[in-house]
């Protein structure tokens, strides 16, 4: 007994002693490399004519020369942006060139970005492991490198030269007004250079190999290193944040784009936070981030320095509170996670307004466009990467009056073929139709389709049985999936899940959606319903981790579980969906978050065991996974579905465009990165629909990016400053 006490007190001594000394939070060195204006560039790669040029990537012609999704800087230079229309673009820049996403199946095909995304990945893990973060950009963990070349470099000083494109965050430091003067009056190029040289003679001699600043700029080093042989072996050009973690390192990525990369000490953390929105943060930009502002009442994340971390804890629970103290002095733990590869494969398509399938020969249609890409995709995968996907999940979304609903259902991956993929889709969805099966009509019509494989195992070999016994396998899991019906009922349940990362937070909200889930699994399978008390049943794990993804986790709980349904395939694969609405938020917003709230996680958390199981790293890996920010919504997207997000909001300004009054002459010349935000511009005013507008009535309004200047010093508030 006493022995445990004494382990007790050493123990937290130990910590205590952790937290006050110099190297707390500071032990790694983590770099996040970003592309910079990835799409841009591969197209230029394509066709060295658009190089230098202002460019950009726009998707879809139909309306409006179509929507953009990647900007060069020269034409960033003009007040071009992202979401603008490309004819909106070409009345601010004469010269802008045009290339076009190029389409396969009828839908964007982005197999370009990806495989440059691949060639990209293959150079840095030549430098350290790898994070894949989403398809331009990746983590990596320098700290071994780093002590193997402070190993190597004896008494050797650390030049400037090795550090041309390097921007020290908190340099140079000005102790006197005079010197802020002078300051000013410097170019960026000038400033970056007197930082570097200011910081640099600060730092202990290379002798002192566990210096913290010292690693940082060891590892300033290998990243310059590493970026320019991205440069020499793709030809394309990324930018870095270089600091102890990830949040650190993503946070300062974008400071200096393009080309260019920036350290943040930690002694310079302290003022960055001062005047930083909690949202800016990697994983609180969501509903976690304002339910922070909101519960405390502050706006920048240093502002939580002020509070204990007993006070953290009362708030947002033991585990929570800890993290939350650490992270707003900029200490986080989250590991790099050695990945190069995505973790699912999938497509989507939107059908919006009268493109939306009102009849079965149509979902057919589309299902076998969807198959044969994933088919093409997931074969490319096999071969390239020795694994197969075993699990195969749909998604729909349904037409409604008011408020589009949306399913997911999973299956047995059984073979790579279109044909095999698009009956199994079609047989797990069919029950979703309430016109019957003897009916041509599809009804409600579908707005969204969507296919994604997932559950990746090693591909067998010829020595576990070879290709044969793949295919054998296939046979059986094939059959099976035939006997499948609507009335099978659940033959096994829903997989449990761990608890996840939220029931200690949320004690009581858990137990309820453990009684759910039971109530569920009793009730067998469930028809899809509208509304009603009974579909208040939901997964746990479904809604737990779409709403992680979302960025929340307080704000799980205030969603309403409109339909769920239930299905269990006779191989034992268990599907339970649910589609999550926010209550807070009006219908149009949900439409968007609903969409991957359904689907992107199903087959994660229901089919399969989950990966992540506490918080704060349950919460905010999903974050990190294959996905983009919307810089309309703010939400994360899986990069391929990214064209269907994107898409689905110019189909909605299109609607607005429709319904609103013509803007007048002053307001067309508007630099339409007002678009964007969240309440300028005619079209926001006017557009009930429109996800900005409807988001713009909450705290949880998205960010939208603000449009960077190339060639002048944009100082750091201006550049985390919404103007
Ligand atoms: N993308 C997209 N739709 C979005 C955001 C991004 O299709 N709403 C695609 C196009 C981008 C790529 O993903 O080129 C990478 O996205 P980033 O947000 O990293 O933006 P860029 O690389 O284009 O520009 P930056 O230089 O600012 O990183
Ligand atoms: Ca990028
Ligand atoms: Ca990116």
């Amino acid at each position: 007994m006493l022995d445990v006490q004494r382990h007790r007190v050493v123990y937290v001594t130990f910590l205590v002693r952790k937290e006050q000394s110099m190297e707390y939070g500071t032990e790694r060195v983590v770099a996040l490399v970003d592309m910079d204006c990835f799409y841009v560039q591969v197209e230029q790669r394509i066709n060295p004519e658009l190089k230098n040029k202002p460019c950009v990537v726009a998707q879809y012609k139909t309306w409006k020369g179509g929507g953009i999704i990647a900007v060069s800087y020269e034409a960033r230079a003009h007040g071009v942006t992202k979401n603008m229309w490309a004819d909106d673009a070409k009345k601010l820049c004469p010269d802008l060139q045009v290339a076009r996403v190029r389409e396969s199946h009828g839908k964007a095909d982005l197999t370009p970005y990806r495989e440059a995304s691949v060639e990209v990945i293959e150079v840095m893990s030549r430098f350290a492991v790898i994070e894949r973060a989403s398809i331009d950009e990746a983590y990596m963990d320098l700290t071994a490198s780093v002590k193997q070349r402070l190993r190597n470099m004896e008494d050797q000083q650390i030049e400037p030269h090795l550090l041309t494109a390097t921007f020290i965050q908190g340099y140079p430091q000005a102790t006197t007004s005079q010197e802020e003067t002078e300051h000013a009056a410097l170019d960026k190029d000038a400033l970056r250079s007197q930082g570097l040289g200011q910081w640099l003679a600060s730092l202990p001699p290379t002798t002192q190999t566990d210096s913290a600043e010292l690693q940082l700029a060891v590892g300033a080093i290998i990243v310059e290193e590493m970026r320019a042989a991205v440069e020499q072996c793709t030809g394309f050009q990324c930018s870095a944040g270089i600091s102890h973690n990830k949040v650190l390192s993503k946070l300062v990525c974008g400071l200096n784009k393009p080309n260019r990369q920036t350290v943040l000490p930690l002694s310079s953390v302290t003022q960055l936070f001062s005047s930083l929105p909690i949202s800016k943060i990697r994983n609180l930009g969501g509903k976690l981030g304002a339910s922070i502002t909101e519960t405390l009442e502050v706006e920048n994340i240093g502002e939580l320095t002020k509070f204990t971390q007993g006070h953290l804890a009362q708030h947002f629970g033991l585990k929570h509170g800890q993290w939350l103290y650490d992270l707003c002095r900029g200490v986080d733990f989250e590991p790099v996670k050695p990945r190069h590869l995505p973790k699912s494969i999938g497509c989507s398509k939107n059908f919006q307004g009268k493109t939306s399938l009102a009849t079965k020969e149509q979902v057919q249609h589309w299902l076998q466009q969807l198959a044969l890409e994933l088919e093409e995709r997931l074969i490319k995968d096999r071969e390239m990467n020795g694994r197969v996907a075993k699990l195969l999940t749909v998604g729909v979304k349904q037409a409604g009056e008011t408020t589009p609903s949306s399913f997911s259902r999973c299956c047995a991956l059984a073979r790579y073929e279109a044909n095999k993929i698009s009956t199994d889709s079609f047989a797990i969805i069919k029950s979703l139709n309430s016109a019957g099966n003897h009916q041509q009509a599809w009804s409600p019509p579908l707005t969204l389709l969507h296919l994604s494989a997932s559950k990746f195992s090693d591909a067998p070999t010829a020595s576990s049985g070879g290709i044969g016994t793949f295919f054998s396998s296939e046979v059986i899991s094939s059959q099976k999936l035939s006997s499948f019906s609507p009335s099978a009922g659940l033959a096994r349940q829903p997989t449990p899940k761990r608890p996840g990362m939220i029931e200690s937070f949320f004690q009581n909200a858990s137990k309820k959606r453990k009684e759910d889930h039971v109530e569920l699994s009793e009730e067998g399978e469930n028809e899809l319903k509208d509304s009603g008390e009974e579909e208040k049943s939901c997964s746990e794990s479904n809604a737990s981790t779409s709403s992680s993804l979302q960025g929340g986790i307080s704000s799980f709980f205030q969603k309403k579980q409109v339909p769920t349904s239930a299905t269990t395939t006779a191989d034992g694969s268990s599907v339970v969906t649910g589609q999550a609405v926010d209550s807070s938020q009006s219908h149009e917003h949900v439409i968007t978050q609903s969409d991957k709230k359904t689907y992107v996680h199903t087959s994660d958390s229901l089919c399969g065991v989950p990966e992540h199981s506490s918080l704060p790293e349950a919460a905010l890996s999903f974050s990190t996974e294959d996905y983009l920010t919307c810089d309309r919504c703010g939400q994360a997207v899986l990069a391929w579905e990214m064209p269907e997000h994107t898409d689905y909001h110019f189909a909605q300004d299109l609607q607005n465009s429709f319904s609103s009054p013509l803007p007048s002459p002053s307001s067309s010349n508007q630099i339409p990165a007002n678009r964007s935000k969240t309440h300028a511009g005619p079209r926001s005013k006017t557009s009930p629909a429109s996800c900005s507008r409807t988001l713009s009535s909450g705290p949880l309004r998205p960010q939208a990016k603000k449009p960077k200047t190339v060639g002048t010093v944009v100082t750091l508030d201006s550049f985390f400053k919404k103007s």
